[in-house]
């Protein structure tokens, strides 16, 4: 987009000064907080000489500033100040600040904010220059010694303890950081703490830090954290680097969770859990972010981002680490399958609507608003796809060589394939396409068989974006296996590599004609296109070698006839049904597995495969035929539903492994069907006899499901009135199991209910996010949904702008539907931009949602 205030990577420069040392002083108080900063500051020899001295700060109140000693007087503007070169001497100078701030009212939640009473922090990407006047860009390396006073009795910061006393802590962080890493937490905090012993025998404390009374939900984490620790160890050879390592659980969190150095912050909702309060999705969901931002610490903060562009490189990468540890601690086909759903629903989403961008972008307004699926999930499908090309040793080499090269400094997406070019020899320019350029590829297979040879027909078709009319052929791993009609394996997975536009393979010496597998293990994050019989998808779905193949096949029968049904008013025959039945009986498969086979495609994924097949998808055509096949499914089942129910009951107490969530996850999907043929019976009695968050929550959306479940929804708002976490779960399931045409009423009717703490982004997203994430209640043809959801990222907006920009991609499909909807979402993103004082985030992505 051109927008003035856009930032090019083309631009980039290093910056005019480097900063070899960082001193801080915090005296905190809500309204007043003193922040003076010592900053040793020579020209850097990389730049011409005699450059000003810019410095970054935002809503900062200077009361001092000197050079070496020497006061200044210096007026800030809206964005920082500048000390002219005349000001500066042309060696290393020392320079002193003073800023007074209010973390009291920081509702953005970014720079040292308050919540709860306790103080803290969030600067990536840009909050640090809310805090004090700093060159805030990530290639700004400097090491760090902090001085906090404060009347709490933990006061936190990077790095090691290194002095304290009555009302004050020291720290000193000997690993030099970009400044979106500072933290800093005080408040009246109780530890979790353990120690791990490292690879070379040091011993490094280990605190979760939490609220008095939450001690007791913290021993997951914990777990996760150890674990993430050892494996860093084992499988990259990365050991940890501090004498102490700091988790600090908060309730009001832009996000996830935070890698600052030596203490991570955490969203308060992905650190407690017990079996009470966490299902199993919050458990896997946990031990995944624990282990994300424990592996930044080598892929992010040893090694950062030379600029925002370069987000991906921390990002992607790390992101790729964490599913390869939760693979190696559960189930890597398990994973693998629950990774691509969310790829599709997400990453393919933004990748196909107004919002599509390169996993490295080449400019942005607001550098909040590029946390996005496609630098995260499609960043590490890359790295999945670089393996695939050059084995698992030239990827272990390539990584050896990544941290031996870069450790230290602030690195690029040149210099990451430049070790994968000079580890493996092989090269990568084609490959860097994957980088530069949006949009997701469709590839087209075709196939025929002659004399004894098979051949494979691929076609790619790269499509315009915004801003790229014109696209190029892509590297493709595609891994491909070849069954024998008995099902027996003729031809274990090979990867076949696809650089140009059309590209045939062909395997010869074949007596009969097998059966395809094609993009095995989903090799590349694209849309195979590919005309298959229900006959040779069932075939697939009973056989296949590769699960995710084979949950794939069984998936696209389902879609298949899904979308006949909603387009052609097609029934629904024994086919799909019969391989649904043999799934979900087949013992010697992993109940995790089966639950994932048999969970229905979800609407929205529907309308996206529609809509790309050419049809403008109908949302309640699209709810009301996954109904029908969930009822047909249900009745197709009955007989055999109790008798599965009943095997898969866990004895003894809960543990939160993979092995008693999978199956739990097969119990509950057999309840919810049972649910819709016995009138909740059995869901009604699963809910009295739950003793664990997952069952209870399990069995209530089984009753929400079939339009029941009040008195139990009363019965659990009196229990956990007093848990936010665990609320946040109430307000959402209510939404999320509405009738189509109540969902915005049911929502209205919450954002009127005495807990809808709007400005917790939790509480914010468990109500007005659950409302755009029930696809036929926010796509309902009334409009009101929209409205509602606009209305409300229109009022978080002024308070907290971040939030509110994410939570507008909500409306990023809008191109997908019929004009009267269209003409709806455009309404409600112009009057967002029609509105006074609108923040640049959420301009910024209401003008790329419009797009023109
Ligand atoms: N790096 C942070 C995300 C920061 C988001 C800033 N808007 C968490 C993570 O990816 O691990
Ligand atoms: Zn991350």
């Amino acid at each position: 987009m051109t927008d003035a205030r856009a930032i090019h990577l083309a631009d980039y420069q290093p910056f005019s000064h480097l900063i070899e040392h960082v001193a801080l002083t915090f005296h905190l108080s809500p309204n007043a907080t003193r922040v003076q900063a010592r900053l040793a500051v020579r020209p850097n020899p990389a730049r011409e000489q005699g450059l000003d001295l810019r410095l970054d700060g935002e809503g900062l109140r200077l009361v001092r500033l000197a050079v070496d000693g020497r006061e200044l007087t210096v007026l800030p503007d809206e964005t920082g100040l500048t000390i002219r070169a005349a000001d500066l001497p042309d060696t290393a100078f020392v320079l002193e600040t003073e800023v007074e701030i209010a973390p009291e009212g920081n509702t953005a939640l970014e720079g040292l904010y308050m919540s709860r009473g306790m103080y803290c922090t969030q600067c990536e990407a840009e909050g640090f220059r809310k805090i004090t006047f700093y060159p805030d860009r990530p290639d700004v390396m400097a090491r760090f010694r902090v001085r906090v006073n404060g009347d709490h009795p933990v006061l936190l910061s990077n790095g090691n303890l290194v002095d304290q006393g009555p009302g004050w802590t020291e720290w000193d962080d000997p690993w030099p950081k970009p400044a979106y890493l500072f933290a800093l937490v005080a408040g009246d905090l109780r530890a979790h703490s353990a120690t791990f012993r490292t690879l070379s025998g040091r011993d490094v404390a280990l605190n979760i830090w939490v609220r008095p009374g939450d001690e007791g939900r913290c021993a997951y984490a914990m777990d996760s954290l150890i674990r993430s620790m050892k494996w860093d160890e084992q499988v990259y050879g990365r050991e940890y680097d501090l004498d102490i390592f700091n988790i600090v659980a908060v309730d009001d969190f832009n996000m996830g969770a935070m890698e600052n150095k030596g203490l991570n912050i955490f969203n308060s909702k992905f650190v407690l859990a017990s079996p009470e309060t966490a299902t199993d999705d919050d458990f896997a969901r946990i031990e995944a972010i624990i282990a994300h931002e424990y592996f930044h610490n080598w892929t992010g903060n040893r090694i950062t981002c030379r600029d925002w562009f370069q987000l991906c490189l921390k990002e992607g990468l790390t992101v790729y680490r964490d599913q390869q540890f939760t693979g190696d601690m559960r189930s890597h086909a398990v994973k693998r399958i629950e990774d691509v759903l969310m790829l599709r629903a997400r990453q393919f989403r933004e990748d196909q609507g107004p919002l599509s961008h390169a996993v490295r972008p080449e400019s942005y307004v607001e550098i909040n608003n590029f946390y996005t699926a496609t630098i995260y999930e499609k960043g590490a499908e890359v790295i999945g796809m670089l393996r695939r090309l050059v084995g698992d040793d030239g990827y272990a080499r390539a990584l050896d060589l990544y941290f031996d090269r870069h450790d230290g400094q602030a690195a690029t997406i040149e210099d990451w394939l430049c070790v994968f070019q000079d580890a493996t020899g092989r090269d990568l320019t084609h490959f860097t396409r994957w980088y530069s350029e949006a949009g997701t590829p469709r590839l087209k297979v075709s196939d025929d068989f002659n004399n004894d040879t098979y051949t494979l027909h691929f076609e790619q078709e790269n499509y315009a974006t915004p801003g790229q009319p014109v696209k190029w052929a892509k590297v493709l791993p595609i891994s491909v296996g070849m069954l024998n009609p008995n099902g027996d394996d003729l031809l274990p997975t090979t990867v076949l590599e696809m650089t140009h536009m059309r590209q045939s393979f062909a395997f010869e010496g074949l007596a009969t004609r097998p059966v395809a597998s094609v993009l095995r293990g989903f090799s590349a994050p694209v849309v195979l296109e590919r005309a298959v019989s229900a006959e040779e998808r069932a075939f697939l779905l009973a056989h296949d070698t590769d699960p995710f193949n084979k949950w794939e096949a069984g998936r696209a029968l389902a879609k298949d006839l899904l979308a006949r049904m909603v387009t052609e008013g097609a029934a629904i025959g024994p086919g799909w049904l019969e391989a649904m039945a043999r799934v979900a009986q087949d013992g010697s498969l992993d109940p995790a597995f089966r639950a994932l086979c048999l969970r229905l495609p979800s609407e929205d994924d529907m309308a996206q495969t529609l809509h790309a097949a050419g049809h403008v998808p109908d949302p309640a055509g699209i709810y009301a035929g996954r109904r029908r096949m969930g009822d047909a499914l249900a009745r197709r089942l009955a007989p055999d539903l109790p008798g599965l129910i009943a095997s898969l009951a866990e004895p003894g107490p809960f543990t939160p492994d993979a092995r008693a969530a999978g199956r739990r996850a097969l119990r509950l999907a057999a309840l919810s069907l049972l649910s819709r043929v016995d009138g909740g019976t059995a869901a009604r009695a699963a809910y009295r006899a739950a003793d664990n968050m997952t069952e209870e929550v399990g069995a209530l959306s089984c009753l929400l499901d079939i339009g029941q479940g009040a008195e139990e929804l009363a019965r659990f708002e009196a229990r956990w009135r007093s848990d936010r976490n665990v609320m946040d779960k109430w307000f959402a399931l209510q939404i999320a199991y509405a009738a189509p045409d109540r969902a915005a009423e049911v929502t209205q009717t919450l954002t009127q209910h005495p807990d809808f703490d709007w400005k917790n982004p939790n509480r914010f997203r468990s109500v007005i996010g659950a409302l755009s994430g029930h696809h036929a209640g926010f796509h309902h043809s009334s409009g009101a949904a929209y409205a509602l959801v606009a209305e409300w990222l229109l009022r978080l907006d002024p308070l907290n702008p971040q939030t509110a920009a994410r939570m507008s991609t909500a409306f990023d499909t809008w191109p997908r539907y019929d004009a009267d909807r269209q003409a709806m979402v455009r309404e409600a993103l112009q009057r967002m931009l029609a509105t006074d004082g609108l923040s640049r985030d959420l301009t910024e992505m209401a003008v790329r949602m419009l797009g023109d």
